[in-house]
C-alpha cells in the first residue's frame, strides 16, 4: 500500500458540476489529509464541494482504499469517475486501470450540502455535526492477480489455545492453494485451501489471554506465495447470558462514556496523540469501556483500545431514524452494506465486545423490528462472536429488543422530561433511583431475564463556570453523574453504562439552539478541548474510593 495522506491540493466550489473537468477547479491552497475542510481557516463551517487533489504515479489495475470519508463523495481519476462514496465513516475500496505507469491525477469531492431525503444515512437533523473532510487514510496499491483479501480470527478454546481462522482470496486465484500461518513470528503451519475460502481450527502458541488487566495481543502472519496478510487479535471470549455480560468466562461491569470521534479543530480526523490521550484520560479514571457512537470507528480507535485494554461498542451509522428512513429501500440497503463492512474491518479487534446498530430507531415499529433482525443476522453471519445490541431510547413501547443479545436503554432521567417517564426534572437522588427502577423493570421482565441490560446513555448538560445546583451547572451534572455510577455499581442487574458523554462536541447551531448553547452539545464531562468539568473529577474521585 502507497500511503496518499500528506498535504493535497485543495478548491473549494458550490456545485458538483465544476469539478467535473479538474481544469474548472481553482485550487488556492493546500489541505491536510485526513482532515475536515470546513474546520479551515476560510472554510469555516461553509457547505459546498471541497475538492482535494493529488498526484500519484502508478499504473496497470489498481485499488484505492479509502479509510472513512464523509459526508459523501466522489471520486475521479484523471478526471474520468471512478466511484461515489456514500456510507460516512465506512472503509471503501475502488477497484480500476490506473492507465499507464506514470504520474495521475486523483481527485475527491466531498460534498457536506444536506441531504435529508430518507436515504441518506447522514441528514441534517443528527445531533453531530456534518464535517465535510477526508476524516481517515487513503492509500493505493497494484492490484495483485489475486491476494488474501481477509483474514477473521475467531477465539474458539482459549484454555487449548485455539483459534478459528478464517482466510478468504480474491482475484484470479488457483483452485487450490498453500497458505502458511505464522503467529509472532514463530515458524509457520500450512494448510490447504481450496476454492478461495476456508476456515482452519489453529492453536496459538504460548497462547496468552486478551483482558483490560492484562491486553496481550498476538500477531498472525498469512501466508500465499508472494502475498502476506498480517493481523493482530486477542484471546479472548464475549457471552452474552443469565442476564451478565461474561469476557473470558468472567462476568464484567461496563463503566464508561460514549465518545465522539471527534475535536472542535479536526472535526473527524482527530490525531492519533489526541485520541490515545482521550483513552488514557478514560481509563486513567477508572473506567473501562466506551461506546463508540454513532459510527464506525477508526482503526486508530480500536487499536488503542485494543493496547489499553478498554471495551468497545461499536455500531454503525444512524441516529433516531424514523418510518420514512424505516422504509426508504436505499436506506436499508445502505444500513446493511456499513454494517457488514463494519463488522469485517473491526473482526479481529479483541477490544470490540459489543456490535450494534441505528441509534434510537423507531423501534416500535415492525419496519424498525425488521430492520433490527436484518442488520442483528448480518453481524452474526459475518461474526457470530460477539453479542450485538441497540441503543433503545423508548424501552416502554419497543417491539424490537427480542432480536438482540443485550437490552441497551438511553434514558434521562433529571434531564429531558419524557412523558411516559414523568422523569424528574431536577434531580434529587431518590428520584432517580426511581425512574432507574422503573426502566429495570423492564430487564425483569421474563422474556429478557437471560439478556444483560446496559445504560448506554444518560447524563446532563454543564456549561463550564456555570455553578449551582440546576440544570446547566457544573455542580448539577456532577451529582447527576455520580449517582448514575454509584447505581449501576451497586446494582447487579445492571451489567454496565456509557454516560453521556466524554467531552463535549459540536452539532448544529440550528433549531437546537435553546437546548445547544454554543451549537455544541454540552453533556461531555469534559469541554470540547477536554478541560474537565467538576462532574469528570468527582466520578473520578468515586471511582477511585470505591
Ligand atoms: C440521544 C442521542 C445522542 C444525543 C443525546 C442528547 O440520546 O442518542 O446522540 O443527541 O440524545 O444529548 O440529547
Amino acid at each position: 500500500m502507497i500511503s496518499l495522506d500528506g498535504f493535497w491540493d485543495f478548491g473549494f466550489v458550490g456545485e458538483l458540476e465544476q469539478y467535473k473537468g479538474a481544469s474548472a477547479v481553482r485550487f488556492t491552497t493546500t489541505l491536510p489529509v485526513p482532515g475536515c475542510f470546513d474546520l479551515e481557516p476560510g472554510f469555516k463551517l461553509r457547505r459546498g464541494v471541497g475538492v482535494y487533489r493529488t498526484r500519484v504515479a502508478i499504473g496497470g489495475p489498481v485499488t484505492l482504499r479509502l479509510e472513512g470519508l464523509g459526508p459523501k463523495a466522489e471520486i475521479l481519476w484523471d478526471g474520468q469517475r471512478v466511484g461515489e462514496y456514500d456510507l460516512p465513516f465506512s472503509r471503501a475500496e475502488y477497484r480500476f486501470d490506473a492507465g499507464e505507469e506514470k504520474e495521475h491525477t486523483l481527485l475527491i469531492a466531498v460534498d457536506n450540502r444536506a441531504d435529508d431525503s430518507h436515504d441518506s444515512l447522514f441528514p441534517g437533523f443528527y445531533d453531530f455535526y456534518r464535517h465535510g473532510g477526508i476524516y481517515r487514510s487513503v492509500a493505493v496499491e497494484r492490484t495483485p492477480t489475486w491476494e488474501i483479501s481477509y483474514v477473521k480470527v475467531i477465539p474458539r478454546d482459549l484454555a487449548a489455545g485455539t483459534a478459528d481462522v478464517t482466510v478468504e482470496l480474491a482475484g484470479a486465484f488457483p483452485a487450490e492453494a498453500e497458505i502458511a500461518f505464522s503467529f509472532d513470528g514463530k515458524p509457520p503451519v500450512s494448510r490447504k485451501l481450496s476454492g478461495g475460502k476456508g476456515t482452519f481450527t489453529l492453536t496459538v502458541p504460548d497462547c496468552r489471554l486478551w483482558s483490560p488487566e492484562s491486553p496481550h495481543l498476538h500477531r498472525l502472519t498469512v501466508s500465499a506465495g508472494e502475498h502476506v496478510f498480517e493481523t493482530t487479535f486477542g484471546m479472548r471470549t464475549v457471552e452474552a447470558r443469565a442476564g451478565q455480560l461474561f469476557v473470558n468466562g468472567k462476568p464484567v461491569k461496563l463503566l464508561g462514556y460514549n465518545r465522539h470521534d471527534c475535536h472542535p479543530d479536526f472535526g473527524y480526523a482527530v490525531p492519533e496523540t489526541l485520541v490515545r490521550r482521550d483513552l488514557e484520560l478514560i481509563r486513567a479514571q477508572g473506567c473501562n469501556f466506551i461506546r463508540g457512537c454513532h459510527y464506525p470507528q477508526s482503526e486508530t480507535v480500536l487499536d488503542w483500545c485494543d493496547k489499553l485494554g478498554i471495551f468497545v461498542w461499536e455500531e454503525s451509522m444512524g441516529w433516531g431514524n424514523g418510518e420514512k428512513d424505516l422504509t426508504s429501500e436505499l436506506f436499508r440497503a445502505r444500513q446493511r452494506e456499513q454494517t457488514r463492512r463494519m463488522a469485517r474491518k473491526s473482526v479481529n479487534h479483541p477490544c470490540v465486545i459489543l456490535q450494534g446498530f441505528m441509534n434510537e430507531l423507531r423501534s416500535d415499529l415492525e419496519c424498525g423490528r425488521t430492520l433490527v433482525r436484518e442488520l442483528a443476522a448480518i453481524l452474526k453471519e459475518e461474526d457470530g462472536s460477539r453479542p450485538v445490541t441497540f441503543a433503545c431510547n423508548m424501552p416502554f413501547e419497543d417491539i424490537s429488543m427480542p432480536e438482540v443479545d443485550v437490552l441497551s436503554f438511553n434514558i434521562y432521567p433529571g434531564w429531558y422530561v419524557n412523558s411516559q417517564m414523568s422523569d424528574v426534572q431536577q434531580f434529587d437522588a431518590e428520584g432517580l433511583e426511581k425512574a432507574l427502577r422503573k426502566y429495570e423493570t423492564i430487564a425483569e421482565k421474563p422474556e429478557y431475564k437471560e439478556k444483560p441490560f446496559i445504560i448506554s446513555e444518560i447524563g446532563g448538560a454543564a456549561l463550564p463556570g456555570w455553578h449551582g445546583d440546576v440544570r446547566w451547572t457544573e455542580e448539577y451534572q456532577a451529582d447527576l453523574a455520580c449517582a448514575v455510577f454509584r447505581h449501576v455499581l451497586e446494582t447487579a442487574r445492571c451489567t454496565g453504562v456509557a454516560v453521556w458523554m466524554f467531552c463535549d462536541t459540536r452539532s448544529f447551531n440550528d433549531y437546537r439552539i435553546p437546548a445547544r448553547p454554543r451549537g455544541f452539545n454540552n453533556k461531555g464531562l469534559m469541554d470540547e478541548y477536554r478541560r474537565p468539568k467538576m462532574a469528570w473529577n468527582a466520578v473520578a474521585k468515586l471511582l477511585k474510593n470505591r
